[in-house]
């Protein structure tokens, strides 16, 4: 029988590559976003290849969340893996001139929708003793930039609770791990950008960012280490991304 992958935000980006991924690798598929017309799309491509089930899921509805994954069909209902991928940035400006609503659906969609689905189906992991959760995090959970603000510190919550899930987990065999990638080109910028396809593009111009693909085969390979192998992060840039050194004001008035 083959190993069942839960990918969250699988119409897009990071979600559907690994949708391709562990599609090609002969995994049994659990694909959810918000725009069904994707999913269905996605379903065509690889329901051919693998059993595909797809639903549209706000991770931010709680209730929905619980419902989805308590009424997956039997074929598809024990998860072996969760790639807790569904989230997003919106906007790029200082905490003091950021959109509350914009604070509130990062907080809604990266923190709690992502605690909605490890809520839901880690019992099922636990009752089996086995299973593995991924969860995307980013390099802004570590790097603090202007204008990271709110998306930075939800990427910081999702490294932490990833390490407390392994504290609280010990003893089981259900892995954790939390993939912390760099700059990578999707449709993470238009949405950053609010559908700004210049701003979107100038994030992305004269470089050679991540590919979705490129994400795809490291979650891959962490889901596929021996059973006793738990990677507990990846953290991975593009060659042409790197540090900066620390920033100094130089404004101060007894300065020369
Ligand atoms: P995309 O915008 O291409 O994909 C985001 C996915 O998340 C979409 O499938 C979207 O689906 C889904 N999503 C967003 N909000 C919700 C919601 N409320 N409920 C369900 N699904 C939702 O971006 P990426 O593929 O780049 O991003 C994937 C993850 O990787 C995110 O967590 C992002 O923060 C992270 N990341 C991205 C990096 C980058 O540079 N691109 C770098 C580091 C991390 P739909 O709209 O259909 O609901
Ligand atoms: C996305 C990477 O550097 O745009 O998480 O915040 S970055």
């Amino acid at each position: 029988m083959s190993s069942i992958a839960l990918i969250t935000g699988a119409t897009s980006g990071f979600g559907a590559a690994c949708a391709r991924r562990f599609a090609a690798a002969g995994w049994t598929l659990v694909l959810c976003g918000r725009r069904q017309e994707r999913l269905e799309l996605l379903r065509a491509e690889l329901a051919m290849t693998v059993p595909v089930h797809t639903f549209a899921l706000d991770v931010r509805d709680e209730a929905a969340v619980n419902a989805a994954i308590a009424t997956l069909p039997a074929e598809f209902a024990a998860v072996d893996l969760l790639v807790n991928n569904a989230g997003l940035a919106l906007g790029l400006e200082p905490a003091q001139r950021c959109d509350m609503a914009d604070w509130h659906t990062m907080i809604d969609t990266n923190i709690k929708g992502l605690l909605y689905c490890t809520r839901a189906i880690l019992p099922g992991m636990i009752a089996r003793d086995q299973g593995h959760i991924v969860n995307i995090g980013s390099v802004a959970g570590t790097y603090p930039y202007p204008g990271g603000n709110v998306y930075g510190a939800s990427k910081a919550f999702v490294k932490q609770f990833s390490r407390n899930l392994r504290a609280d987990l010990l003893g089981s065999r259900v892995r954790v791990s939390n993939l912390e990638p760099g700059m990578a080109e999707s449709e993470f910028s238009q949405v950053r950008f609010k559908g700004d396809e210049r701003q979107a593009a100038q994030v992305y111009a004269g470089t050679e960012p991540l590919r979705p693909e490129d994400i795809a085969d490291i979650v891959f390979w962490v889901a596929t280490r021996p059973a006793h192998v738990n990677i507990n992060s990846v953290e991975v840039m593009p060659v042409c991304q790197a540090f900066a050194p620390f920033a100094v004001s130089r404004n101060h008035p007894d300065g020369n």
